[in-house]
């Protein structure tokens, strides 16, 4: 049986809940409660990195979401989540990579508690250093896609990639800290496309079983 280890907040592992429900790919749930530093004690084992998600598949366990969203499209080609063309997929990974490597890390609660615990930032001073660098990475991928004749009613075409897999976690979690997101109309358009189709309805965070 294939199964996440997650956390319903968790934008990472949402990526890996879209993609899996979008491959029709059924899982169990294992949760690693990220606030209680679950992902400190027994989950360390599987993984040193002390990070969610993991995903237990055809007898492996595979970590890192980016490379678990690959893995899923090289094992379950149906239905693509890569256009058919090299220079597509070139573009959906780097709108993919640019939501994962440039504005994701720099948010997740290890970072945001360090800049409490280590540097005596307050929780405004958290939010602000988190809604910055949300702004600078949306407003950048706004424009990307706003000007791209290649940008449909998906972040690519007319059908749901690796990209907007990782475009409506990120933009749900600049929602929960209340970031503005109204100059990024093109996102948001893309993102309410997203969220009409029940893979990403289903792997919302408050339809998780442990959603709090
Ligand atoms: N690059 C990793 C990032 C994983 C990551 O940062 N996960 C966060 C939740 S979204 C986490 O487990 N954080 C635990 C912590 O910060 O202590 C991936 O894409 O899987």
């Amino acid at each position: 049986m294939t199964k996440l280890y997650g956390f319903f907040r968790s934008s990472a592992a949402y990526r890996v809940r879209i993609a899996l429900n979008l491959k029709n790919v059924a899982y169990d749930h294992a949760f690693v409660h990220l606030l209680r530093g679950e992902q400190h004690k027994a989950y360390a084992k599987l993984n040193p990195q002390k990070l969610v998600p993991a995903l237990e598949i055809d007898g492996a366990l595979l970590t890192q979401s980016l490379a678990i969203l690959e893995y899923l499209e090289e094992t379950r080609p149906e239905p693509p989540l890569l256009p058919g063309d090299a220079p597509g997929r070139a573009r959906v990974r780097g709108i993919a990579l640019q939501i994962a490597c440039d504005i994701h890390p720099l948010n997740p609660p290890r970072v945001l508690n360090y800049l409490a615990a280590k540097l005596g930032a307050s929780e405004d001073a958290r939010l602000a250093w988190y809604c910055h660098w949300i702004a600078e990475g949306l407003a950048a991928l706004e424009t990307a896609l706003a000007n791209d004749a290649a940008t449909g009613e998906f972040c690519h075409g007319a059908r749901p990639t690796l990209a907007d897999v990782c475009l409506v976690p990120q933009l749900a979690n600049a929602r929960r800290f209340k970031c503005p997101l109204d100059a990024y109309p093109t996102l948001r358009r893309i993102e309410a496309a997203c969220l009409a189709l029940s893979a990403f309805d289903k792997a919302r965070p408050e339809n998780q079983p442990d959603a709090e």
